[in-house]
């Protein structure tokens, strides 16, 4: 996570270099009314479908498909959302990639990145993003709080992601989700019990997202039974030929 971190500074200087916070604030998409995951998570189907191309632990999932094509029929088929992978040095993204799909979704697109300096807030509004990612293991409770509050200024939701016990510190009223990361960020290890564990410990009644290696029915299935509300996934689909298609034969 600390490399990603490194790396990720970088790429917001050379972004903060090409488009300033004002182009920002002039582009298309800045004054849209966004869309609430928080309306759709319990009318659809739950599952937050990502677009990812590659990442660390896996490596190239899949580079032939396209992003617009993928998350039409996410949507189609009962997506609550998309999630879509910004981030470039690890994940293959860019701010295109969900860019060029806004006009066409009407779910609330994540943008799921590293979000650790203000300017990404604007990036994300103005790339048509409806809902934020912030990982608690790279941030204090107290940005936490100040990036949320941000976001909210911005109309962006926010889900927090959290993966081991001090992480529930990070929790405050504002945020909108918490997503529990099934997988270790240090090691990989994917672990569901671990999270229904730490779900448990939630301080109080929030909308619970249960996310990464999710990677049959029975998984979710399980996850749902435990009571999470939501369900981020990846690979399961994205490592088919056709992840549209593989979504479509889910049952949920
Ligand atoms: C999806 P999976 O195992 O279904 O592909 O996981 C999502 O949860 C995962 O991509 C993820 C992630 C993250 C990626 C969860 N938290 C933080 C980048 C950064």
């Amino acid at each position: 996570l600390d490399t990603i971190i490194e790396r990720k500074k970088q790429e917001i200087l050379d972004s903060k270099s090409k488009i300033s916070l004002q182009q920002l604030k002039e582009s298309e998409f800045f004054g849209r009314t966004t869309y609430s995951l928080k309306e759709t998570i319990a009318s659809k189907s739950g599952i937050i479908a990502e677009f990812k191309r590659q990442s660390p632990s896996k490596g190239i999932i899949n580079n032939q498909v396209s992003t617009l094509e993928v998350v039409s029929e996410y949507e189609k088929f009962g997506a609550s959302a998309v999630s879509i992978l910004t981030d470039q040095g690890f994940f293959g993204g860019s701010f295109d990639d969900i860019l060029s799909v806004r006009k066409s979704v009407n779910s609330p697109i994540l943008r799921k990145d590293f979000m650790i300096d203000e300017y990404q807030f604007f990036e994300a509004k103005s790339m048509g993003a409806d809902v934020i990612l912030l990982i608690a293991a790279s941030l204090s409770p107290n940005q936490v709080s100040e990036f949320t509050e941000l976001a909210h200024q911005l109309d962006l939701e926010v889900l927090l992601e959290i993966h081991t016990e001090e992480e529930l510190l990070h929790i405050n009223k504002n945020i909108d989700f918490v997503g529990i990361n099934n997988r270790n960020l240090k090691d990989f290890k994917v672990d569901l019990q671990h999270s229904v564990n730490l779900k448990n410990q939630l301080p109080y009644d929030i909308l619970s997202i249960a996310e990464s290696g999710i990677y049959s029915e029975q998984d979710f299935k399980f996850l749902k039974e435990k009571g999470f509300d939501g369900f981020l996934m990846g690979e399961y689909f994205m490592k088919n030929e056709n992840p549209g298609n593989k979504f479509s034969e889910f049952i949920f």
